[in-house]
């Protein structure tokens, strides 16, 4: 595969790279295999990072590579100082670091502070030892409820389905405790009223800290804290809840303060360390509290991620976003997909693949063109679709196992990339015909790095152009506003000023051609469909469902 042109340094770069980074999301089990066991390992990265570099990101978040039996992709870890064999050693985690710095690139990894896996060695011991044993205290045991306590402590629901209690066995067979478990039984929720636990993840963030890691993903950052007394919620339908209304286990006041001492230690260290949240809350001013100055640095906005592909509500909830992390004199994340979701190109199809590649391009361009921080999920930028036809027996989604098989689908999004050739593999492992732990489509030949490179109507060409931009362009990157401009119905259009010009973002929504003026726009410097034709009479017909880029000096 030929190298593509090496991404330009950043003409301006901030005081702060925290301000305005572009981080690529790698999920280590589909990214690129090293080994030929068809799963992917940091062996794999490290040979790919010269592809991320060219890309134009900024760093790569590693999702969890640590000891792990795997229930939950990882998220379930057992030991958190560690890599699993699968992965490498940490070693391979210290020279893939090692090499990304050589790169430019900064290195993001996952830390999972709310639950730890039921293999990790403090829980064994607390069911080794029964109700009597002080490492209980580090998790959520309770006896059960009813005569007999057969029945959980209380109502809460896993987020992959069932009650959030598991009852445990003492000796000789009899019935014991039960303990919590938000998402899978293989993950016990920490208790973090315990100082055990609060001193153990403090040394975890150190040991990846000393190793170079410029900083972390906190996973389910919003709920480590749960309300005291651990009381019912009165609701069977709870998951409905979740990002709309406070739930007991969620988003509790108390989760500040774990954040604010964490960062007082990454300010410990140099280099501008960096903690970015996954917080789900029920508005973007209760995620602001997550990134006030003395917590962590960005929060992820999943209504922008979730939001419809209409101009009049991208600008709605834009405009609360800036105005909410304005407010706390923090950037603003965005971000399309991830690992938990199904792919942008597939959620905005509408049934139409062809519509939803279209308005993935257009949402990348918008995304890259908005003030702050842009987060990009591992084969975005070959457009990828989610995968929708996996066999239920290969799957491996914890949460389509404990659903009814109306969840849990996120291995969807998850199958390994393709970097070269016509058939599977594709050059995610070594050997031709080799094996990859999910099923890779028959289709996916034309969607590989290889096939892409430089084709300039290409998805992957698209994004390399709009990050060359974005690094480049002094109206682009950190910032904490734009202007708005009114240019005609379903168009979306914003203004990013410099002292070396403006850039104009224009999006039309709508699944017509719109006409607008150009007064204003200047020259067309790069758009996401096909030509936009610039008219003599000074107007401009936009594509449907596409995004341009306009520069004036
Ligand atoms: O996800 C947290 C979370 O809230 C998810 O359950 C999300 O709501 C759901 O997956 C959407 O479908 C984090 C990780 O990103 C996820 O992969 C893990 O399964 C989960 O935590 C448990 O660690």
């Amino acid at each position: 595969m030929t190298a593509p042109t090496t991404a330009p340094a950043r003409a301006h770069t901030p005081p702060d790279w925290r301000q305005d980074a572009v981080v690529y999301q790698v999920y280590p089990r589909s990214f690129a295999d090293s080994d030929g066991d068809g799963c992917g390992d940091l062996a794999g990265i490290r040979s790919r990072l010269g592809y991320l570099r060219d890309l134009g990101v900024d760093a790569l978040w590693i999702s969890p590579f640590y000891t792990s039996p795997q229930a939950d992709g990882g998220y379930d870890v057992a030991d958190y100082r560690a890599v699993d064999p699968a992965y490498g050693t940490v070693g391979d985690a210290d020279a893939l670091i090692a090499d990304a710095h050589a790169l430019g690139l900064r290195v993001i990894v996952d830390i999972v502070p709310n639950h730890c896996s039921d293999q990790h060695p403090w829980f064994l011991q607390a069911l080794r030892e029964g109700t009597a044993s002080p490492l209980r205290s580090r998790f959520h045991f309770r006896p059960g409820r009813g005569p007999d306590g057969e029945e959980p402590p209380n109502d809460w629901v896993s987020l992959f389905g069932g009650p959030a209690w598991t009852r445990t066995t003492g000796p000789g067979g009899t019935p014991g405790e039960w303990y919590l478990h938000l998402f899978s039984p293989q993950q016990p929720d920490f208790n973090w009223d315990s100082p055990a636990v609060q001193d153990e993840f403090r040394a975890i963030l150190r040991f990846w800290l000393d190793l170079g890691a410029d900083g972390f993903r906190v996973d389910v950052a919003h709920g480590l804290v749960k309300a005291p007394g651990l009381p019912d919620l009165g609701r069977h339908e709870q998951l409905g809840l979740l990002g709309e209304k406070l739930v007991p286990y969620f988003d509790q006041d108390g989760v500040h303060e774990i954040y604010r001492s964490w960062r007082s230690l990454l300010e410990e260290y140099p280099g501008q360390r960096i903690a970015v949240a996954e917080a789900w809350a029920k508005s973007f001013e209760r995620t602001a509290r997550y990134v006030r100055p003395d917590e962590l640095h960005q929060a992820f906005n999943f209504k922008f991620l979730n939001a419809p592909w209409d101009a009049t509500r991208l600008r709605e909830l834009i405009t609360t976003s800036l105005a909410a992390m304005h407010a706390v004199d923090a950037p603003t994340t965005w971000t399309l997909s991830n690992h938990d979701v199904v792919r942008h190109a597939s959620r905005y199809a509408e049934g139409d693949p062809a519509r939803g590649l279209r308005r993935a391009r257009a949402a990348a361009l918008l995304m890259l063109a908005l003030p702050g921080s842009a987060y990009l999920y591992q084969g975005e930028e070959l457009g990828l679709p989610e995968v929708t036809d996996i066999p239920d027996d290969m799957r491996h989604d914890p949460a389509f196992r404990r659903s009814d098989g109306g969840n849990g689908l996120r291995d969807g999004c998850r199958v390994p990339l393709p970097w070269s050739g016509r058939t599977a593999p594709y050059g995610f492992g070594p050997l031709p015909g080799g094996p990859t732990w999910l099923p890779q489509p028959d289709q996916w030949a034309d969607l590989s790095v290889e096939a892409q490179n430089g084709d300039p109507r290409s998805v992957l060409e698209l994004y390399r152009s709009a990050l060359r931009i974005r690094r480049t362009d002094p109206a682009l990157g950190a910032g904490r506003s734009v202007e708005w401009l009114d240019l005609a119905p379903g168009i979306l259009a914003f203004r990013r000023d410099s002292e070396q010009g403006a850039l104009v973002c224009t999006v039309n929504t709508t699944g017509e051609p719109v006409t607008v003026p150009t007064g204003g726009l200047g020259t067309l410097l790069l758009t996401s469909a096909g030509p936009q034709s610039c008219r003599e009479d000074a107007t401009a017909l936009l594509q449907a469902d596409s995004t341009s880029w306009w520069r004036t000096d």
